[in-house]
Order: C-alpha cells, then sequence, then structure tokens
C-alpha cells in the first residue's frame, strides 16, 4: 500500500498592490499541479493561496494612488482571486488577510508566543526595506554610487527608530538548527539550505514583531498604538485556512502537522527561520517541507514596471491558451531554478510537445480505429517485444512521477511522460498500422490498441498539469470519473476491446504565428 495521508499545501500570498504578474500565476500553477497530483493519487488535499493586504508596502502604494490602504487591497485581491479561477486553480480556499477569521487567528499566535514567554517591549533601531517588508543588519546592507543604501534583494533600506514589540528568536537558534539536522527535507532545493543553515548559525538577534509608525495592520492584542509586523500576520494565513485557534477541530487535526509550502527564493527567510521559530514558540506542528522556486526573466531580463516588460497572465492565456501556458512554464523551467520566457519557446513546446506529438497521435490512432475497427476499441493479439516495452514504459510513469513530484520536480515528472509520447510516436511510426491495414489486419490492431492505451495512460497523468486538455483526451475514450484518478493507471485499469471510440475531435491546437496573411 502506497501513502495516503493528507496533504496540505499552500502557496505564498501575494501582495494586492498591484495587478497579479506572471511570477504570481507560476507560483499558483506549479502549486496547483501538486495539490492535483496528490488528489489523483489518493490523498485528502487542502490547498491554500491567498493575498497579503496588510504593511507599510500597501500603505505607501496607496498613498501614492490617493486612496487608503484598504481601497487599495479591496481593489486588487479580487483580481488575484479572478486568477486563481482563470488558471483553474483547484484550491479550497482563498485568504484575504483582512479577512474577520484571520484577525483572530494572528491575535490567537501572537498571544501563544507572549505566553510563552517570547515576547516583550523595547525599541527599535535599524534598517528596514518596505518593498521586501524586511529588518536587515547593517552588515546585509551596502552604499551604492548613488548615494542610497540597499539590502541585499536591491531594495533601498531606511533608518527606522520607534519602539517595538520583539520576539526572542535568539533564543531559537539551537532548535532550528536542530530541526535542520533531524528533518533534511525540512527545505529545498538542497543550495537553499546551505543559506539558511549558514545565516542561522551567524547568530539570530530579536526580531520587531510591531510598528507603530502606521496604522495598517492588525492590533497587537492588549496594545492598540502598535500593529503587527505583516509578516507575523502573513506566515498565520496558512493557519487561518485551518480554523486556527480551534486546533481540535478535524481540518487542523488532519492538515497541520506535514505541511508543505510552495514560495519564491526570495522569502524563503521568513520560512524556514522566522515561521518555524513561531509555531515551536506557540506550541505547533512544523511544517514538513518549505520549497523555493526560482524567479522568471522575460527574455533573460527581470521584469520590472520602469522598463516596461512585466508580462500580464491574462494576456498569456488569452494569446496561447491556459494549458498551453501551464504547460510551458511547468515544462520548461526546472522547478526550484530561475527560468525564461519568450514567445519562441513557448510556441516551440506548443506545437512541438502538445499539438504534434501527444495530440496528432491521438488524432492519428484513434481517428484510424474509429475508421477501420467500427468505432471500437479492437481486440489485441498477442504482444510483441516492442508492444510490451512500450506498455512497461508506460506502467512505469506513476512511480516515477511521484517519487519526483514529491521533490516538486515537475518539470521531470513532465518530462517522464513526454519521453513515453516521444517514444510511442517512434512505435507507432516504426510499426506502421496503416500498411498493416491490408496485410495483417490483426496485427494492426495490436498496434492500435497499445497505442490507444498509452493515450489513456498519458491522459490520466497529465491530468494535474494541464486538466482541461487531459479531461477532454480522456472524453475520447468516454472513460467515467471513477476510472481517471492514478488507482486506474497500469494494468488493472487497462481499456477493454469494444470501448467505443468515434473520430476524434482535436485537442491541442496549434499555435499559428498572426501575420496580417493569417490575420486577412
Ligand atoms: O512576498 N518570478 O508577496 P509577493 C517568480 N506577501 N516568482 C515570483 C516573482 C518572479 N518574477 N516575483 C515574485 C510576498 N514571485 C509576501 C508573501 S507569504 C506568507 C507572504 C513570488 O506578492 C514570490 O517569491 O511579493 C512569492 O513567493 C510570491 O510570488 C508572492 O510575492
Amino acid at each position: 500500500m502506497t501513502d495516503k495521508s493528507p496533504f496540505f499545501i499552500s502557496t505564498a500570498i501575494s501582495y494586492p498592490n498591484g495587478a497579479p504578474h506572471i511570477g504570481h500565476a507560476y507560483e499558483m500553477m506549479a502549486t496547483d499541479s501538486m495539490a492535483r497530483f496528490k488528489r489523483l493519487d489518493g490523498h485528502p488535499v487542502f490547498f491554500i493561496t491567498g493575498t497579503d493586504e496588510h504593511g507599510q508596502k500597501m500603505q505607501q502604494t496607496a498613498e501614492k494612488f490617493g486612496m487608503t490602504a484598504a481601497q487599495l487591497a479591496d481593489q486588487n485581491a479580487p483580481v488575484f482571486e479572478k486568477m486563481a479561477k482563470v488558471l483553474n486553480l483547484s484550491n479550497d480556499d482563498f485568504i484575504r488577510t483582512t479577512q474577520p477569521r484571520h484577525y483572530e487567528a494572528s491575535k490567537a499566535i501572537w498571544k501563544a508566543m507572549e505566553a510563552n514567554g517570547d515576547i516583550y517591549l523595547d525599541s527599535y533601531a535599524g534598517w528596514y526595506s518596505v518593498r521586501d517588508e524586511a529588518y536587515y543588519a547593517e552588515s546585509e546592507t551596502e552604499v551604492r554610487e548613488d548615494g542610497v543604501r540597499y539590502g541585499p534583494q536591491g531594495s533601498p533600506v531606511e533608518w527606522t527608530e520607534e519602539e517595538s514589540y520583539f520576539f526572542r528568536l535568539s533564543a531559537y537558534e539551537d532548535k532550528l538548527l536542530a530541526l535542520y539536522e533531524a528533518q533534511p527535507d525540512f527545505m529545498g532545493p538542497s543550495e537553499r539550505r546551505n543559506e539558511v543553515i549558514s545565516f542561522v548559525k551567524g547568530g539570530l538577534r530579536d526580531l520587531s514583531i510591531s510598528r507603530t509608525t502606521f496604522d495598517w495592520g492588525i492590533p497587537v492584542p492588549g496594545n492598540d498604538k502598535h500593529v503587527m509586523y505583516v509578516w507575523v500576520d502573513a506566515l498565520t494565513n496558512y493557519i487561518t485556512a485551518l480554523g486556527y485557534p480551534n486546533i481540535d477541530a478535524d481540518k487542523f487535526k488532519t492538515f497541520w502537522g506535514n505541511a508543505t509550502h510552495i514560495i519564491g527564493k526570495d522569502i524563503i527567510r521568513f520560512h524556514t527561520v522566522y515561521w518555524p521559530a513561531f509555531l515551536m514558540s506557540a506550541g505547533l506542528d512544523i511544517p514538513g517541507r518549505v520549497f523555493a522556486h526560482g524567479f522568471l526573466f522575460n527574455r533573460g531580463e527581470k521584469m520590472s514596471k520602469s522598463v516596461g516588460n512585466v508580462i500580464d497572465p491574462f494576456g498569456l492565456i488569452e494569446e496561447y491558451g491556459l494549458d498551453q501556458t501551464r504547460f510551458f512554464f511547468l515544462r520548461e523551467v526546472p522547478f526550484g531554478q530561475d527560468g525564461n520566457y519568450s514567445h519562441e519557446a513557448i510556441v516551440n513546446r506548443t506545437n512541438a510537445d502538445l499539438a504534434n506529438d501527444l495530440g496528432n497521435l491521438a488524432s492519428r490512432s484513434l481517428s484510424m480505429i474509429a475508421k477501420n475497427c467500427d468505432k471500437a476499441l479492437p481486440e489485441p493479439g498477442a504482444f510483441s517485444t516492442e508492444d510490451q516495452a512500450m506498455l512497461d514504459q508506460t506502467d512505469a510513469m506513476l512511480e516515477k512521477c511521484r517519487e519526483f513530484m514529491d521533490k516538486q520536480l515537475i518539470h521531470k515528472a513532465l518530462e517522464t511522460i513526454w519521453d513515453v509520447v516521444g517514444e510511442a510516436n517512434r512505435y507507432f511510426a516504426s510499426q506502421e498500422p496503416w500498411a498493416l491495414r491490408k496485410t495483417d489486419p490483426a496485427r494492426m490492431n495490436t498496434v492500435l490498441y497499445v497505442t490507444a492505451e498509452i493515450i489513456r495512460q498519458v491522459g490520466i497523468l497529465a491530468q494535474p498539469y494541464i486538466p482541461e486538455s487531459a479531461e477532454k483526451l480522456l472524453d475520447l475514450f468516454a472513460l467515467p470519473s471513477d476510472k481517471r484518478d492514478f488507482a486506474s493507471l497500469g494494468p488493472v485499469g487497462r481499456l477493454a476491446a469494444g470501448t467505443p471510440i468515434d473520430k476524434p475531435s482535436p485537442v491541442f491546437p496549434r499555435y499559428v504565428e498572426k501575420t496580417e496573411e493569417n490575420e486577412a
């Protein structure tokens, strides 16, 4: 029996200080593929995403637009919610940190940390980056030629001095190092692990966790002059979604304890240092894994509003199609590394991998069945060595994909599936079933049967990544919904001879360049 334990997974929650960009969409698509994979593999899954609406960055952006932070959040958060829908996300909840349930959860975790003796009042004097919403030690900053002091992520920092509550992070140095040691898979990819360990070994200072110079945040329990530092409330969103502080409810008991957080590489410190320390302090379980993906660049250039090369995810989906966009980013960019987007690359993936390799194979083989076999899957004869090798490789996909997906190697899982698609194309071309029609119809039947069976399994396994198209592919076999999960992969779910197969409708359209001639 394979493990079917409950699985909790989250994206980071985005700052709705502007419209969503492709980096946000990328994280959502990737996390969705993991949630869908686990569901299809028989696990109870809880998958969340949302918006991080407090903090100085929101407040400052709102001021620039002459609105309140609450108005800015109310304007943009629904665009993120809409994006989740447009991306066909299978999220079970969408957290907005301005929701009353989140105020309750944040206040509760604060009180739990306070009750544990980890919060005290003092005053803060140091460097703060509004863009990163992060405090930095002076040694992490540098003054550049322009005379401005910058933090390690390249954003300007400003000197901040105010009364502040502190979290006793220094007391967690050894506990965190012990956690990294005891739970080697706590964070990935491995390069990031070493960075974090050396940061913690370098010595942790207590963390300022409240602000008094602005009021756009959750009030500190017992002292309304202070609002919580935005990251204290932001990280808490993960347990808000499970009904915290109600830790005895089924949802919390089922899903907290082995969480997987998918985030970008710029916010790993918050998730692997601060968050586990807060949780330990509040007496709650630590996540099972934090995985940091890379950044997306437009033809190698960082996307920025001032350069004017920010990619709008809605536009991209409009242009190339949803599953084409999902497939491109998940197949092309090794998950965990930085990646690039270009028009040529996405057209190439769309046309080569989807339209040609999978689409054409399905349409050629199933059309032949509809035409030559009375619209029903033919009875196969004895399998040749080639047939058997093809089926064996197909049956072996699940185990390999499962292993890769457990390590968040989404691109490797897709490579595994498309290796089979490539091999199936070579098989089909070399067996020449169209020539066998006259010379050896029984053999043609076997080749068509094997090809159809490969397409069935590829369709089932492709669902996490390209859900809509995979569904259409499986519809070609009129496969019932209870035969579409991973328990039906392999020999147990083999297609039955006689399965009705009509002339297939196209599943993967080719991308045609928009030239004046084509437009006319
Ligand atoms: O960091 N490519 O919000 P955010 C890939 N609110 N990923 C990118 C990216 C890019 N170009 N730009 C950003 C925050 N991201 C906090 C998170 S979680 C409790 C609070 C990723 O809107 C980024 O790494 O700046 C992060 O994981 C997510 O998008 C939201 O970024």
